[in-house]
């Protein structure tokens, strides 16, 4: 749906695009997330035809509520982008900023990162946002997916796996992220019926703190 808030993105590429959209779809100030490929100069990429592309997630979020710094402190703790093990350009660790704040923020980000981490070399790339490619709608909120009857019940059709508020949050919530009291909280406010609630409830509570995996 639309709301009428301050917008910004954010694009990250931080291994499989799926973990990345549970992670953020969770977080509060998140608005919507949708993944991609992008960072690369191969024309219309697909997951099969990926070319120099990465899997990337876009991200919508209301400054006001979580700012460029406080996404890019998930970015850091969530994903692997050290020398130790090579990564394949697929899963590359990638900051793409949106504009000049997000370009100095991501660079002094990323310096106090290489001296936390040192030895190791951070191999995080950091380059201006270009084209952006929206995946398969397959891709798309891939863990509320899993949840058939669920994902059903919402009419979730291509565009609205890319848009909705309502599944960026259960995609996260629904993968363990956020936790059930959080989720309590923000469920009576997504419109749910009180069937897809109590769904939610009982699997959000199960998956709680499982990890993300792909
Ligand atoms: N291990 C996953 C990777 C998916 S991903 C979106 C697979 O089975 O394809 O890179």
């Amino acid at each position: 749906h639309d709301v009428n808030v301050t917008k910004a993105t954010a694009t990250f590429g931080m291994g499989c695009f799926w973990g990345a959209e549970s992670l953020y779809g969770a977080t509060r100030g998140v608005l919507r997330t949708t993944v991609g490929y992008a960072g690369g100069s191969s024309d219309l990429p697909t997951y099969r035809k990926m070319g120099d592309h990465t899997e990337v997630l876009e991200i919508d979020y209301d400054p006001t509520v979580i700012s460029f710094k406080e996404l890019l402190e998930l970015f850091w703790n969530n994903h692997e982008y050290g020398l130790t093990t090579p990564i394949k350009r697929q899963y590359a660790s990638l900051i793409l900023y949106h504009d000049e704040e997000q370009k100095q923020v991501a660079h002094a980000s990323k310096l106090e990162e290489q001296e936390r981490r040192a030895p190791e070399v951070i191999t995080t790339e950091i380059a201006s946002k270009e084209n952006f490619y929206p995946a398969e709608a397959y891709h798309q909120k891939y863990r509320l997916q899993g949840h058939k009857d669920l994902a059903s019940s919402l009419n979730l059709n291509p565009k609205l796996l890319q848009t909705s508020y309502v599944a960026t949050k259960l995609n996260g919530y629904l993968a363990g992220v956020g936790g059930i009291e959080q989720f309590k909280a923000e469920a009576e406010t997504m419109g749910l019926t009180p069937t897809q609630r109590q769904y939610c409830y009982y699997h959000v509570e199960q998956n709680e703190g499982q990890g993300l995996y792909c």
